[in-house]
């Protein structure tokens, strides 16, 4: 058994819904505590206007009784309070009376890096709306939900998953960041930037190198991958240790079985090791700009300026967020495989009696 997750929604649509399978029954789940990270994800500098219409809260639907997983799916929702605006332009049935609102004409201008082109083609939608609605960033706020989710029972196992910003524009520290950000947002451009994960009290022997899709380096590279906009993922010390020697690159083991350096990120041939688990991921600036590129109306097939839309100037710091989310249900995928247990006190149970033969020398 392990966790699943299957998610939908458009950006100014409804709602966004999420369906966890897999949950052992008896998990206390707290829900100022997922709003406080569907919260974390809203914040951060440079977030745009959109920001300021969603208040996200969680919603239970299935799964949860007075606060406990039952061991059943767990349904869970996002509500888009933008969509009162987008009524009709968003409407699920053909919509009735005039065209009111936002989304009543059909959008032709596709902007390069957004997945306007690509959706259209692949689909064969006319109106790019159709593709970029469920290609938004906007779906991140349920995975975070589930991160959340997935949080509360990595803490069971007293595993903690933190995410931050390292980089944006190139810029780093708070304060270069902030400039940065100012910068481009004076200029009418946007940014991407670098984000840092890291679990810590994550046990050895998550993951398998028995067969590549079980290895949970993979894993965690495809989790953060699949977040919009990333474009690459490193884990532990990644590229710079294709640049060094072997002598300098591994972690060297002291009697505790403690490392004297965490170089492999807390990854050995796809398996924890005892390390704190560190992966990053590097964001492209967002492909919605005020000053748009150029591109072609797909109506008439002359050439034209992309779309301009309403948007972030960089949301380098919800990837962090949303990064954290996808690490912590990775790794709570993972105990969840190697512990099984219907009812978490069984996976407990499992977990103890595990430690109790390796011994917690490797704790950190
Ligand atoms: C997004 C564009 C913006 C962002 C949105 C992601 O939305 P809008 O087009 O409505 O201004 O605000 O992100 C969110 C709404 C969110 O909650 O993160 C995009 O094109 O990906």
């Amino acid at each position: 058994m392990t966790l699943g997750l299957v998610t939908a929604g458009e950006s100014h649509g409804p709602a966004l819904v999420a369906l966890l399978t897999g949950l052992p029954a008896g998990l206390r789940l707290d829900r100022e505590a997922i709003d406080a990270n569907l919260g974390r994800r809203q914040q951060g500098y440079g977030r745009s206007p959109r920001q300021q219409l969603e208040t996200d809260r969680v919603e239970v639907l299935a799964g949860l009784r007075h606060g406990l997983t039952l061991g059943t799916p767990l349904a869970l929702v996002v509500r888009n309070l933008d969509h009162k605006n987008w009524q009709w332009g968003m409407s699920p049935w053909p919509p009735e009376g005039e065209p009111e609102g936002k989304g009543t004409k059909p959008v032709t201008l596709p902007r390069p890096g957004h997945a306007d082109l690509a959706g259209v083609l692949k689909y064969g939608h006319e109106d790019v709306r159709n593709a970029l609605e469920r290609a938004s960033a906007r779906h991140t706020a349920v995975h975070v939900a589930a991160g959340a989710v997935a949080k509360a029972l990595l803490a069971e196992l007293g595993v903690v998953v933190a995410g931050r910003a390292i980089e944006i524009g190139g810029a780093t520290g708070d304060e270069g960041m902030r400039k940065a950000t100012d910068a481009a947002r004076a200029d009418r451009d946007t940014l991407g930037g670098i984000v840092e994960v890291v679990a810590t009290g994550v046990p050895p022997g998550l993951g398998s190198y028995a067969e590549k899709a079980d290895r949970l380096d993979a894993r965690l590279a495809a989790a953060l991958m699949g977040i919009q906009a990333v474009k690459a993922v490193e884990l532990g010390d990644g590229l710079a240790l294709a640049r060094d020697r072997g002598s300098q690159a591994h972690d060297e083991i002291d009697p505790g079985l403690a490392r004297r350096s965490n170089r492999a990120g807390g990854l050995e041939a796809g398996v924890t090791n005892g390390e704190p688990v560190v992966a990053r991921a590097a964001m492209k600036p967002l492909p919605t700009l005020m000053r748009p590129l150029d591109s072609v109306d797909l109506a008439t097939g002359d050439p034209a300026q992309a779309l301009v839309e309403r948007s972030d100037v960089q949301a380098v710091e919800a990837l962090a967020i949303v990064a954290e989310a996808a690490v912590a249900w990775e790794l709570a995928r993972a105990a969840r495989e190697k512990f099984g247990g219907d009812a978490l006190v069984d996976l407990l149970a499992a977990h103890r009696s595990y430690l109790a033969r390796i011994g917690d020398t490797w704790r950190r």
